[in-house]
C-alpha cells in the first residue's frame, strides 16, 4: 500500500494526519504544498481537492480530502492502535471535543478566511486580533469540556482523537500570541509531545519547513 501525504509544515489539519499516520505506524511520502504561494490552488492540486486545502492522502490512487475523514478512514483501516474509545458514549465526547476545534475554531481562522478579512480592509492588527479571540474562547470551551477528567491525556490514560487536534491548535494559538495557558491542556500537550508520533508530527520536523 503506497499513502502519499499532500501537506504543509505549518498547517494544523495536515498536521493531525500525520500524528495519526504515526501512531498507527504507518509509513507515507510527503508532497508538500507552500501555502505562503497559494500552492494549494495550482490546478494540478485541485484536482485532488477541489477545496484547494491541505491535507490530502492518496492511498494507492485513491484521494481522500478533509483531515477527519482521513482519520477515521485510518482507524477503521488500521485500527491499532485506536484513537477512538470502544465506548459510544466516550466516542461521542471525543469526537465533540475534536469537532469543536476542528470545526468551530480552526475554519473560522484558517488562512483563506484571514485573508478575506484583510481585503475587506481589516488590517494586520484586527486580522490578528480576530483570529485571537477565536482560539481563545474555543480553547477555553476545550479545557471546560474535559475539566472533570484526568489523566495524561484529554480523555484519561490512552491518546485519543481529541489530543490529535488539540496539540496543532496549541501551537496556533501561540503563533498568534492568543492566550494558551490552561494548565490541563498544557500538561496533556507536554505527555504528547513526549510521545514519538507527536514529536514527529511536528511542524519543524517536516522536510518542507522553512530552516531554523
Ligand atoms: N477542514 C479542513 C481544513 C483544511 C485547512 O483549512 N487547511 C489549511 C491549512 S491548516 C489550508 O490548506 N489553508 C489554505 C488556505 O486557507 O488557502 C480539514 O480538516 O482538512
Amino acid at each position: 500500500m503506497n499513502l502519499t501525504l499532500h501537506t504543509y509544515w505549518r498547517s494544523s489539519a495536515a498536521w493531525r494526519v500525520r500524528t495519526v499516520l504515526g501512531l498507527k505506524g504507518l509509513a507515507w511520502d510527503t508532497v508538500p504544498h507552500d501555502l505562503r504561494i497559494n500552492a494549494q490552488q495550482a490546478p494540478e492540486y485541485l484536482a485532488r481537492n477541489p477545496q484547494g486545502l491541505v491535507p490530502a492522502l492518496e492511498i494507492d490512487g485513491a484521494v481522500l480530502t478533509q483531515s477527519l475523514a482521513i482519520i477515521e478512514y485510518l482507524e477503521e483501516r488500521f485500527p491499532q492502535p485506536p484513537v477512538l474509545p470502544a465506548d459510544p458514549l466516550e466516542r461521542a465526547r471525543v469526537r465533540a471535543f475534536a469537532l469543536a476545534i476542528a470545526c468551530d475554531v480552526h475554519p473560522v481562522q484558517n488562512l483563506r478566511v484571514l485573508r478575506m478579512l484583510r481585503a475587506r480592509g481589516l488590517d494586520q492588527a484586527a486580522v490578528d486580533g480576530w483570529a485571537r479571540e477565536v482560539m481563545e474562547s474555543g480553547l477555553a470551551a476545550c479545557a471546560r469540556l474535559i475539566d472533570d477528567r484526568s489523566g495524561p491525556f484529554c480523555f484519561g490514560e490512552a491518546i485519543t482523537l481529541a489530543d490529535v487536534v488539540l496539540i496543532p491548535q496549541l501551537a496556533n494559538a501561540r503563533r498568534f500570541g492568543a492566550r494558551t495557558d490552561y494548565p490541563r491542556l498544557e500538561a496533556i500537550e507536554a505527555h504528547a509531545l513526549a510521545h514519538p508520533a507527536f514529536a514527529a508530527a511536528l511542524p519543524a520536523a517536516q522536510p518542507d519547513a522553512d530552516p531554523a
